[in-house]
């Protein structure tokens, strides 16, 4: 899977692809993640990327023509990208079905803007879809481009040592993940509930699966009408909508 990242700041993209998951799809040959600085597609002596916005305002607006110059650039040194994200807070949300997506188109080009908003044309010209990492207002695209980057790489088969586990992950099925623990058996007058030192390996699968269910109601009700639940979720879900408790 190929990445081509486009930023004012690559040092700081540099950190994140240097670190962790994405570190270690790159060492073992399955990811290939270059970043680009948005500068080095400019021409005038002072490196312009920003000018000031027509129509006057505050702030300043990011130009077209370097963007433009980068996305040729990748282009010819690196092939033509299945998706060119601009990452933007107009964008639509980024989820888990979106990482699938863009794992699938095999190389995936993303644009980080700065400043007060980036020049219409690059989404008209350059990008082929615009991506929001959620309701909140960071200062740049950096920082999602590196979740975006994460959360897609670690579906890519071989960078994450047990796929089991990428395919159990929260939001795979739609549900959140059941309560961890690990020794000491109490701490703090915190017991670990007893039926998972039960050492009963069909009462742990059906505990598990249970909290997962019954916190994904208490904390994200909206995942539930989704999700993909099997017979026995189904039945508990009518049970603890009733209120109440059953054995099985
Ligand atoms: C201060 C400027 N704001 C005035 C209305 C608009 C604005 C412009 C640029 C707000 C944030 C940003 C920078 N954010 C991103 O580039 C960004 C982002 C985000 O802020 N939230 C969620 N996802 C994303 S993806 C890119």
């Amino acid at each position: 899977m190929t990445f081509d990242i486009v930023t004012i700041f690559p040092r700081m993209v540099e950190a994140g692809v240097a670190e962790g998951v994405v570190r270690r799809g790159i060492d073992a040959g399955v990811l290939d993640v270059r970043v680009h600085d948005l500068r080095d597609f400019t021409v005038d002596r002072h490196r312009t990327v920003d000018d000031m916005p027509y129509g006057g305002g505050p702030g300043m607006v990011m130009k077209v023509e370097p963007f433009v110059k980068a996305i040729d650039h990748v282009k010819a040194t690196r092939g033509t990208a299945g998706a060119v994200v601009l990452l933007s807070p107009q964008g639509r949300a980024f989820t888990q079905r979106e990482a699938r997506r863009l794992r699938d188109t095999g190389h995936v080009v993303l644009l980080c803007g700065r400043y007060e908003g980036i020049d219409e044309r690059v989404r008209t010209l350059v990008a082929t879809e615009e991506i929001s990492v959620g309701d909140f207002v960071v200062s740049g695209g950096e920082l999602p481009a590196l979740l975006v980057l994460d959360a897609v790489s670690r579906l890519v088969a071989g960078v994450v040592g047990d796929e089991a586990s990428v395919e159990a992950d929260s939001f795979t099925r739609g549900l959140l993940d059941c309560p961890h623990y690990t020794r000491p058996a109490t701490f703090a007058g915190l017991a670990v509930p007893d039926v998972l030192l039960s050492g009963h390996h069909e009462a742990v699968r059906r505990w598990r699966k249970r909290e997962a269910l019954a916190r994904t109601l208490e904390r994200r009700p909206d995942l539930v009408g989704a999700a993909e639940l099997d017979d026995e979720e189904r039945r508990w879900l009518a049970e603890i909508r009733k209120g109440g408790r059953t054995s099985s």
